[in-house]
């Protein structure tokens, strides 16, 4: 299928897209453009084979450094209305999210003693996965999330949420309705702001006193360290690394009192931040920041060879895929993700190479992908058409789909892996 390979280049409308021209964190504009991912598309906006393609979305991605407070970020906005409003990816989409904010939920309901009177606010709330774990354990519990879309399935868990956008102006109406909340928690949502300083006054507006803001987001080291060049993406605003969150917090008199390293979504960080306390740094943030620095991450260096790399990696799978095109192999790819739209536009692989993908979403099967336009199906498929390889779009639960697939890869069936390398499984 000739599929349209030409990028958009027409100009959007004014209020798809904004350019901010400062950091976010220290509004310094002495921000350093080291990676270019060209015009993608926003990568959770799945077409419908019928739509009209022409008027397709594409924005441009490109990574800037801070080279004042050393946040790697995004300048181009796109609307989040366009991106969160109706939102296709649920977090229930994968047994090891649902298990891993149940030990989420069980650590802070414990850690922080909380009870029938707590309320635990939940930002980006999505399907209310987690919330329903606090609700099991007896807090009381919201959801806020802009997905106009997601309240219905979140209220089937019984997870009462608000289609809201979280700033300081909803903080205050939450607030006057619902009381203050014991905890915060934002898990894959504090990347993906723009105005951070206003979120921020937002959780001062919303928590208690003695309240604790939990986050939780991809880890910048673990993004250079493995080159994941898929986690780049117009939800992620934000890169996020120690340094520049302690300039954030601290402009707000907050205390970033424990940080916790995890291994979901390719390598995470999770942080406990609560009001005011010693200005004094915990051993394991000091840790971190030490790290960091041996990294070279207050410089661009690291940056410069992660982009060098990415650049590497594209000639390179494009290279291992054709191949295997050319000695008349079947290949399709495993998990829908925006990480994937993401690598698929990047390297500008489509049908061409992938027959079609899997996934266990529902409402992203029967679409195409965005910007390539590869079919999506139910993961069923793959053991019915046992196609030669799979690409393992979704490489961060490669354990859980690895397992899944046993059946498959014991009839001949392979994966093939591209993070932190390619290789064939
Ligand atoms: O930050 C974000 C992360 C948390 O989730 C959001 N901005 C968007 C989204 O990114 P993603 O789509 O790259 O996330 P996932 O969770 O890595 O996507 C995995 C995809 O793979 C989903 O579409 C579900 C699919 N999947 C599957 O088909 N079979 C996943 C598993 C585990 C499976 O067994």
């Amino acid at each position: 299928m000739k599929r349209n390979t030409k990028r958009k280049t027409g100009k959007p409308e004014r209020e798809e897209i904004f350019e901010v021209k400062a950091c976010r964190i220290c509004k310094n504009n002495d921000l350093l453009e080291f990676f270019s991912l060209g015009a993608m598309p926003p990568p959770n906006l799945f077409p419908k084979s019928d739509d009209n393609l022409e008027n397709e979305p594409f924005y441009p991605l490109d990574v800037y450094f801070c080279q004042h407070c050393g946040l790697v970020q995004l300048k181009h906005v796109v609307n989040p209305n366009i991106m969160f409003r109706d939102y296709i990816y649920i977090t229930s989409g994968s047994n090891t999210m649902v298990e891993h904010f149940g030990r989420l939920a069980e650590e802070l309901v414990k850690k922080f003693k909380l009870n029938s009177d707590s309320l635990v606010v939940d930002i980006g709330s999505n399907d209310g996965t987690l919330l329903s774990h606090f609700k099991r354990l007896g807090p009381r519990t919201l959801g806020i999330d802009p997905a106009e879309n997601l309240v219905s399935v979140a209220a089937e868990k019984g997870i009462e949420q608000l289609p809201l956008l979280f700033t300081n102006q909803s903080a205050k109406k939450v607030r006057q309705k619902y009381g203050r909340a014991k905890v915060i928690t934002a898990t894959n949502v504090f990347a993906h702001v723009n105005d951070l300083h206003d979120f921020v006054r937002g959780l001062k507006t919303l928590l208690t006193n003695d309240g604790i803001f939990i986050a939780e987001f991809p880890y910048l080291v673990d993004l250079l360290e493995k080159e994941e060049l898929d986690t780049i993406y117009h939800e992620h605003l934000s890169y996020f690394a120690i340094r520049p969150l302690l300039t954030l917090f601290e402009k707000h008199d907050l205390k970033l009192f424990d940080v916790k390293r995890l291994p979901v979504h390719g390598g995470s960080i999770r942080l406990y931040v609560r009001r005011g306390g010693k200005k004094t740094l915990t051993p394991v943030v000091k840790e971190l920041l030490r790290l960091e620095e041996r990294m070279g991450m207050e410089t661009s260096k690291p940056y410069l060879d992660f982009a060098k790399k990415a650049y590497d990696k594209r000639r390179n799978l494009v290279k291992f895929l054709s191949d295997l095109k050319a000695k008349g192999k079947q290949i399709i790819g495993y998990g829908a993700a925006a990480k994937g739209n993401i690598l698929l536009n990047f390297c500008n692989i489509g049908p061409e190479i992938l027959d079609y993908i899997v996934d266990a979403i529902p409402d992203k099967q029967g679409r195409i992908t965005p910007g390539v336009h590869i079919p999506v199906y139910p993961e069923a498929k793959l053991l019915e058409d046992m196609p030669d390889y799979a690409l393992l779009l979704a490489w961060n639960f490669a354990d859980e789909i690895l397992e899944k697939n046993k059946e498959y890869r014991k009839k001949g069936g392979k994966f093939i892996l591209v993070v932190p390398e390619i290789k064939i499984v």
